[in-house]
């Protein structure tokens, strides 16, 4: 997949590719990041890409002309076809779902935003879907674009043991927060840990692990088990995670 990020702070973006899987993604070829800056689009000598708000108000807004620019320079490289995102606080909430349904496309143009905003019409004319990191304020999109970048790589064909890791993942293969993990020693201050873990059995311990996700869900992330029709064996594992819980209480 071939990324085109729009960004005042390219060398802020282009971290995320020095490190994990997102450098492992680069360095299989299974990813490409390259970073575009507006500025290189301005029409002044000044390189200014930024105006004050008509109508008034605080702060600056970005100007429609170079990042319609800098997004028909991206399309040149990468397709016309591409999708142009748009990292913002008015966007839909990212999920693992759209990371999956991303992951799929062969080029993504991401553009950031920083200041108070973008000229409303380059948004209308230029921009596929705004997403969002969820209800808190940052300063810029970029921070944005970075998670977008790592969430997506670890799902690129070809990196990592993708299919056996991935597929585990809370939220992507059977909606629930992961279960508990445990690494030597088998003691650690005074703490064991749990029994079954040592016993070898693994069917018991797969219905364990199952038990433990489901109760961690239920009393975590509630929201998340209202989404899942759990099946047999789930409801009654959960019933006996709640039945202990309250042994222990
Ligand atoms: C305090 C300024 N806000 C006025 C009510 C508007 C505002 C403008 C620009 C708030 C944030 C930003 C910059 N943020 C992003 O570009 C951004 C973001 C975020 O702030 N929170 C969660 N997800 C994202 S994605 C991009």
């Amino acid at each position: 997949m071939k990324i085109e990020v729009i960004t005042l702070f390219p060398e802020l973006v282009e971290v995320v590719t020095r490190h994990g899987m997102p450098r492992v993604a680069v360095e299989q070829n299974a990813l490409e990041l390259s970073c575009r800056n507006p500025r290189d689009f301005a029409q002044n000598k000044w390189r200014k890409i930024d105006e004050r708000p008509f109508g008034g108000g605080p702060g600056m807004v970005m100007q429609a002309e170079p990042l319609a620019q800098t997004i028909e320079a991206a399309k040149a490289g990468i397709g016309s076809e591409a999708k142009v995102l748009m990292m913002s606080p008015q966007g839909e909430r990212m999920d693992q779902r759209w990371f999956e349904r991303l992951s799929k496309e062969s080029g993504l143009i991401v553009l950031c935003g920083r200041y108070e905003g973008i000229d409303e019409r380059l948004v209308t004319s230029a921009v596929d879907v705004e997403l969002s990191l969820g209800d808190f304020v940052l300063s810029g999109g970029e921070l944005a674009a970075m998670v977008l970048i790592d969430g997506i790589a670890r799902l690129l064909p070809g990196v990592l043991g993708h299919a056996e890791s991935a597929g585990q993942d809370s939220f992507s293969s059977n909606g629930l927060l992961d279960h508990p993990h445990y690494s030597r020693p088998e003691v650690w201050r005074g703490q064991a840990v749990p029994e079954i873990l040592m016993s070898g059995d693994h069917a018991k311990l797969a219905r364990w692990r199952l038990k433990r996700a489901l109760g961690r869900t239920w009393l975590r992330r509630p929201d998340l088990l209202d989404k899942l029709e759990l099946d047999a064996t789930q409801q009654s594992l959960l019933r006996e995670f709640v039945a202990e819980l309250k042994e222990g209480t």
